[in-house]
């Protein structure tokens, strides 16, 4: 991927999940934005992009991290808000027997104690494949995947959603559904 379009796509990911704000756009509690108004917001702020760039972003991005309204006037970031101003109504799946989890083993003792917890997010993010789970996992370090029972939670009443773009997401995974090693 180019430069420009890592780089916007770093951009809008800062402002669609995390601060809006810090450009002036108002998100909607289902995290979209117009898309026109971004780009105001992104014009004062030393940012400018045109619409072409944003569909490239959007078109390119590997892990489908926007989505465009059916109107193709607004945008939003699929999945991975900070914002306590969205609260996006996810659609509730059942997830399949097993969901992975690429984290770094330096987190691993915690999260053997603790259970996967959302951090600054508003969700648990799990993947339907190992190798997904590794690359989110090797950004923090060296990966290691980490295997969810995600149907027997669900049996247990926990509930997962599916955003936009796939990624599985839960509030909570407390350490007895958690497995460590690859299948
Ligand atoms: C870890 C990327 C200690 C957790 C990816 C993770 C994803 C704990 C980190 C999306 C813990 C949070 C999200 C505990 C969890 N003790 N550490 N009890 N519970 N952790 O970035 O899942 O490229 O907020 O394992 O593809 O890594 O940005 O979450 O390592 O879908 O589009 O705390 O971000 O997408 O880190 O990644 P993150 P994540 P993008």
């Amino acid at each position: 991927m180019s430069k420009i379009l890592n780089d916007t796509s770093k951009f809008l990911s800062f402002v669609l999940r995390h601060e809006p704000q810090a450009i002036g756009l108002t998100l909607d509690s289902e995290g979209w934005a117009d898309i026109a108004s971004l780009m105001e917001g992104a014009a004062q702020s030393g940012r400018a992009m045109t619409r072409d760039l944003i569909q490239q972003v959007v078109d390119t991005s590997d892990k489908k991290r926007f989505s465009l309204s059916a109107d193709g006037l607004r945008i939003r970031a699929a999945q991975g808000h900070s914002t306590g101003l969205v609260a996006i109504t996810h659609p509730e799946k059942e997830p399949p027997e097993w969901l992975f989890h690429g984290t770094a083993t330096r987190f691993l003792d915690s999260i053997l104690k603790e259970g996967l917890r959302p951090g600054e997010r508003h969700h648990v993010h799990l993947s339907e494949d190992e190798q997904t789970a590794a690359a989110v996992g090797q950004r923090y370090g060296k990966p290691v995947v980490l295997r969810v029972e995600a149907r027997r939670m669900r049996q247990q009443g926990f509930r997962f959603f599916q955003a936009d773009n796939g990624v599985w997401l839960t509030e909570f995974v407390p350490v007895q559904f958690i497995m460590k090693g690859a299948t």
